[in-house]
């Protein structure tokens, strides 16, 4: 397939500066007329090449005349024209089949023919399966859009900018039109037709300006947009004090669908939303989806400055949005909530989905130099991985600082297409600062290692720390540099006290008990004075830096920041820590010093009722499978699996049988259906409770986790019940799934839920259950939540039981995906990472899943996305 490079970048040879739509909305057909103002350099105009995929083009006229067949040809995606010059008016009207399109790219319908309704994605390069275009995110454009379709089956029409009118057709048709006056990309254009109900609220803005909030969802959802429609007015409110940034238009509308690829899209002024994370309601939704939803819509928002007043110059860029937004949203999410909480789930999501990326086949940087399909390109790295680079870089500004420079940027690039050189250019001229040494951090893939040596001299009361980083060869990128790695830290006395910090040669901060000292060498040593004793250090708190951390901790040390250091995060860090040690002795059944270290400090804390609950639930929660994985060399996904569940009986009996029951009955004395973060806490602590002492007393706990789920007020304690039945192949589970199935059978984010904790069993017998699942009537290859709630949970969460030695679980997936793909390319290839990481599996398991990652590879007629993958899969 064709590779696009960033090297290869040019500015567009021409412009697009208004641009009119006019829908003629049908399922079947759509046709879509469009009016293109364009512009380019009048001394050299160059031929105009406007993308299109699967249109059907019905006319084209150039400045009012019809264009005969001699002046233009539409073939491999592109249209082009003869005679347009600068000034020029394109005018095309084509026909698209939005029932037809399986893909869910450009117009599609979501639900039935019946009930459901038209609607759009564009981003990346979805417009130009709507229309032609310069579909290109440096082409920003002012859009007039009229929609006409007939008023009994689409009652509402919808598209991004203010209202401009609406009125009535013949034949029972009717219009609405909306004008978008912000200059936008193409990939933030969106329409939405069809019989949805709403929810309203009025917003007046920081500086007083009225503007209304409007979410719509089908009938049977409406009532669970409330939570959403509060979260949005929180993030509105949040943003204007953050960073000073308010709405601009008159309307902001948001809908929600169950048919849709991504999480969300921030179309400028008609935000779309998967509406997993729009919907919300106590009998359906858990407390983790409640703050997806939180975060999600606060997300989406924030983009209306950091993305669409802003854009990207190209989808290399994509990171200057993205990352740019989830640390905007993680920021707030953390205001919301609670703080360590909050990096602590954000940091495990970065080990357990971004770290695996850049250690395997599909490892990219940030900023990738070269892609085939920009599809691919939304990942863990562009985004989370993205986000920790803005981290680090607002972490050496200062929260003052960061605010001037995010202020520069605004004002700077306001209606701009940027660069990341443009966002730290901003940032660092706002504050005198060149932060051009973190562009590195952006071209460079790969998790650097960083490795902490510390040595006591007791004679001259001096502590040497030495720092060193290396970074393993990725695709592509044989050798690494080394990058700038602020590492935050402090020293505990052995009493778990902080001791002041006096750096040799650095009297600034002299005295102060935390500071970041920046590595940006191979290696270098920091010596501190004044040290009375042999400290403990914590390391890069709240973790200041994307990077794996080695340091040689004895198992007390490890113990004692567990116990005492107030840094949120790096206490729970301590623990998993000492619990990944606690692994390799199980593993490597010798000394049980860290697994003795790491029982015993959490049921002293498990004792502590001064621990914060939900804190405490995280505490007590191992690193993960796929965490524990990578210190395998080779990996035996079903020993990890076991040896994991051994830990947690380690812990278990630790804390003894009766103490955790004890402490179940007094937290599910306090159920409640409250959403504050005490009772959040609780019903976390509980879950965790429940499934130490099924590890230990699977018979008591299979009990009480019955009573939990006849009785529970909400969906995190029904599903967390089920899921300690289901794993734990209790008797009573098979009535329990049974009751689920009837009770949520009409409510599509409840039953992938269903669909997902059977994914989750344990061992070969998933295999099974994962045949006759993909057989239920509920199920189906169309819809990408259904496929994510089977096929994702299984081959993504649940190693031990999609890895079987035999190849079935390999062979099963890959037959799946070249189906999926006929139908929708994006998922298929999003599904198809799940093979990552099969390099390092041990060798049975690694022949057979090269063969059938290898088969699938060769088979004839798979997508671009597709092919991509599973290629760089192979290499
Ligand atoms: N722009 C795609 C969806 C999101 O990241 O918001
Ligand atoms: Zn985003």
């Amino acid at each position: 397939p064709t590779l696009i490079r960033l090297s290869d970048y040019q500015a567009p040879a021409w412009r697009v500066s208004r641009v009119e739509l006019t829908f003629d909305l049908g399922i079947d057909a759509t046709e879509v007329t469009s009016r293109l103002q364009l512009a380019c350099d009048p001394t050299g105009p160059a031929p105009l090449r406007l993308d299109g995929e699967g249109l059907t083009l019905l006319d084209i006229q150039l400045d009012g005349q019809p264009l005969p067949e001699s002046a233009w040809r539409y073939q491999d995606n592109v249209l082009e024209v003869d005679g347009a010059r600068d000034g020029s008016v394109l005018e095309t009207r084509v026909r698209v089949t939005p029932a037809a399109n399986t893909a869910l790219e450009g117009l599609y319908l979501s639900g039935s023919r019946e009930t459901g309704f038209l609607l759009t994605q564009c981003e990346a390069e979805g417009f130009r399966h709507i229309t032609f275009f310069l579909d290109r995110p440096d082409v920003l454009a002012s859009y007039t859009v009229t929609l006409r379709a007939d008023r009994e089956r689409f009652p509402v029409l919808l598209a991004g900018g203010n209202p401009d009118g609406h009125g009535e057709l013949d034949d029972g048709r009717h219009w609405a039109r909306f004008v978008d006056p912000h200059p936008k990309p193409s990939y933030l254009f969106a329409l939405v037709a069809g019989r949805l109900q709403k929810i309203e609220r009025d917003y007046v803005t920081g500086s007083g300006r009225p503007l209304q909030l409007v979410i719509w969802a089908e009938a049977d959802a409406i009532r669970h947009c409330g939570y959403a429609m509060d979260a949005l007015e929180r993030a509105m409110r949040w943003d204007e004090q953050a960073y000073g940034r308010e709405y601009d238009l008159d309307v902001f509308h948001v809908v929600a669908t169950h048919d849709f690829n991504m999480g969300a899209m921030e179309n400028k002024g008609l935000n779309i939303f998967n509406a997993k994370y729009l919907l919300a309601d106590p009998d359906s939704s858990t407390d983790e989806e409640y703050r997806a939803v939180e975060a999600v819509v606060a997300h989406e928002y924030f983009h209306n400055w950091s993305g669409n007043r802003v854009t990207c110059r190209d989808w290399f860029q994509l990171s200057l949005k993205e990352g740019l937004t989830v640390f905007r949203e993680q920021q707030f999410s953390a205001d919301m909530n609670s703080p360590a909480l909050k990096r602590i789930e954000d940091v495990a999501l970065l080990r357990r989905a971004q770290f695996p990326e850049d250690a395997g086949p599909l490892a990219h940087p940030v900023r990738p130099a070269q892609y085939s399909e920009i599809n691919n390109f939304y990942t863990a790295t562009v985004y989370e991985k993205g986000s920790e680079l803005v981290r680090m870089v607002a972490g050496r500004l200062g929260r003052d600082g960061f605010r001037r420079g995010m202020d520069q940027y605004f004002s700077r690039h306001d209606g701009q297409a940027a660069t990341l050189e443009d966002f730290l250019g901003a940032l660092g001229d706002a504050n005198g600062i060149d932060l051009g040494a973190y562009l590195a951090w952006y071209a460079q893939a790969g998790t650097p290692r960083l490795t902490a040596r510390g040595r006591y001299d007791a004679a001259h009361r001096t502590y040497t720390l030495t720092l060193s980083q290396h970074t393993a060869p990725t695709p592509g990128q044989p050798h690494k540099r080394a990058l700038p790695i602020p590492v935050k830290l402090a020293l505990f006395d052995p009493r778990g006290r902080m001791v002041p910090l006096h750096l040799a040669g650095n009297g600034a901060d002299a005295g102060a008990s935390e500071r970041v000292l920046v590595v940006d060498k191979a290696e270098q040593s920091f010596v501190f004075e004044q040290v009375e004793a042999a400290p403990v250090p914590s390391l890069l708190r709240g973790f200041s830096a994307p990077v794996i951390l080695e340091c040689d901790y004895a198992p007390a040390d490890l113990a004692l920041l567990l116990r005492h250091d107030p840094d949120g995060f790096n206490r729970w860090e301590a623990g998993q820590q000492l619990a990944a040690r606690a692994y390799d002795n199980l593993r490597e059944g010798n000394s049980s010093a860290a697994l003795d270290a790491w029982c015993e400090a959490l049921s002293a804390l498990f004792g502590d009722t001064s621990v914060d609950a939900a804190l405490l639930a995280d505490l007590l929660t191992p690193p993960g499978e796929i965490e524990l994985s990578e210190r395998e060399r080779q990996v035996n996904p079903s020993h990890v699996h076991a040896l994991r569940q051994q830990l947690q009986e380690h812990l278990a009996l630790r804390i003894g049988r009766e103490t955790l029951e004890q402490r179940y009955t007094a937290l599910a004395a306090h159920t409640s259906l409250e959403l504050d973060a005490a009772s959040q806490a609780r019903r976390r602590l509980k879950r965790r409770v429940l499934e130490l002492l099924a590890r230990i007393d699977p018979w008591a706990a299979h009990g009480l986790a019955t009573l939990q789920y006849d009785n529970a007020p909400n969906m995190t304690d029904r599903l967390g019940a089920l899921a300690v039945l289901v794993r734990g192949d209790a008797p009573q589970a098979h009535a329990a799934l049974a009751h689920f199935r009837e009770r949520y059978a009409d409510n599509p984010l409840a039953m992938d839920k269903w669909f997902s904790v059977q994914a989750l069993l344990p061992g070969a017998v998933v295999l099974e259950r994962v045949r006759q699942l993909e057989s239920d009537p509920a199920f189906t290859l169309k819809n990408p939540n259904r496929v994510n709630s089977l096929f994702g949970a299984w081959a993504r969460s649940n190693p031990d039981g999609f890895h079987r030695p035999d190849g079935s679980g390999y062979q099963l997936l890959a037959e799946r995906l070249r189906q999926l793909d006929a139908l929708n390319p994006q998922v298929s290839a999003r599904l198809a990472t799940a093979f990552n990481g099969w390099q390092r599996l041990e060798p049975t398991r690694h022949a057979a899943a090269r063969s059938a990652i290898a088969a699938l590879a060769a088979h004839p007629g798979l997508s671009r996305n597709l092919t991509e993958i599973v290629q760089s899969m192979l290499q």
